[in-house]
């Protein structure tokens, strides 16, 4: 599991999140930060070590329990005939400026989902919303000009870099979401009034779930209008669907609606849809939404900003089989009875290190081409 080439036909092509998977980056929990502050991501967590201002890298231990998940899922993956590479870590705690900000910080490259959008022969780097992810795309880099080389038809892509000034954040938002009452607070939900502006368009990748022709794109605290519609205007052959939820400054579709195969969806049971249309879109199209299974957690683990939902963050190897965290035995039976090969996987230390077995991933190559799973639209959706 290096950088270096294992195998010489590099090829990028992956149109959907279940053909069967051949190549894939699996990320790295080295050096991973409790980000400094900036304007849209405040940690504050004094139980553990953390209060409101402070920063610093997750505990070493904890790295290594991640890093030995992580080592552990990418020799599964590849004693199943799946080409894994690695990123290449920078020192995160250093700090990073453009000539707009400073930022005391960078994060880490545990989530390459999070970053490398791969759609077709194309992968996109992400615009990243924070700014403490701003020069993530380094740590993918090595990769990107090695896959430049080997594949003659690989599209590399980078979405505009945004500026990230205080223009591109509401003022003063998390103080003032505080001051707010639950009558607001539900009002703000409804109103999808999250920290971005549309200043400029911001999106991470795993804001956004693929189906062939059709790309369904989370409206989240991460991912802004205008960067729904810079992938529109991208991807013009495509149908992109904007798509939000019941939840308070949500973020990546992967622990909210995950695309499991044609014709099948798994549905957050609390994270409801509030986009008209969307679950009727589904059914016009016969595929069925289940609403997944209970999370084998209540709450969010020590020092991590992954919800519960991580149980729903699950790899599809092929439209038959599904990796899944081994201690969401409740999903893993929801997912057997639905038909699926499950292949349970340690991986709850890696959920403070930025999420689960989707966000730990981003695709290279899935066999198969770019199908239209939807051929009944709805007008405004
Ligand atoms: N990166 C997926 C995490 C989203 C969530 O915690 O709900």
């Amino acid at each position: 599991m290096s950088t270096e080439n294992k195998s010489p036909k590099t090829v990028v092509n992956s149109w959907n999140e279940w053909d069967p998977l051949k190549h894939v980056i699996v990320g790295r929990a080295d050096g991973t930060m409790v980000q400094a502050p900036e304007p849209s991501t405040e940690r504050d967590w004094p139980e553990h070590g953390f209060p409101l201002g402070t920063y610093g890298p997750l505990p070493r231990e904890m790295e290594a329990k991640a890093n030995e998940q992580l080592d552990n899922f990418a020799n599964l993956l590849e004693a199943r005939g799946i080409r894994v590479d690695r990123p290449a870590p920078l020192d995160f705690s250093q700090t990073v400026q453009t000539p707009d900000w400073e930022q005391k910080s960078m994060f880490g490259c545990m989530p390459p989902r999070d970053l490398l959008l791969t759609v077709g022969n194309e992968i996109i780097e992400a615009t990243m919303s924070q700014r403490s992810r701003w020069f993530e795309y380094l740590c993918y880099r090595p990769l990107l000009e090695q896959y430049f080389k080997e594949d003659p038809f690989f599209r590399w892509e980078a979405a505009p870099k945004p500026r990230l000034t205080d223009e591109t954040y509401k003022a003063d938002y998390w103080r003032q979401w505080e001051k707010k009452s639950p009558e607001e607070k539900e009002k703000a939900i409804y109103a999808h009034d999250w920290i971005l502006t549309e200043k400029e368009p911001c999106f991470d990748a795993a804001d956004i779930g693929r189906a062939g022709k059709d790309l369904f794109v989370y409206h989240s605290s991460v991912t802004n209008r205008a960067g729904i519609d810079w992938l529109r205007r991208h991807f013009s052959n495509h149908r992109i669907h904007s798509i939000w939820f019941y939840e308070a400054h949500g973020f990546h579709i992967d622990a909210t609606f995950v695309l499991l195969r044609p014709g099948l969806a798994l549905s957050n049971r609390k994270r409801k849809p509030l986009t008209p249309h969307m679950l009727d879109f589904f059914k016009k199209n016969d595929w069925e939404v289940v609403e997944c299974a209970k999370p084998a957690l209540d709450d969010y683990p020590p020092l991590s900003f992954c919800s519960p939902w991580l149980s729903m963050n699950t790899l599809v190897l092929d439209p038959k089989t599904i990796c899944v965290d081994a201690q969401e035995i409740e999903q893993m039976e929801q997912f057997d009875k639905l038909g699926f090969e499950v292949v349970p996987v340690e991986f709850a230390d890696v959920s403070p290190f930025g999420g689960g077995l989707h966000c730990a991933t981003a695709d290279v190559y899935r066999e198969g081409t770019c199908e239209d799973y939807f051929p009944h639209q709805i007008e405004g959706f």
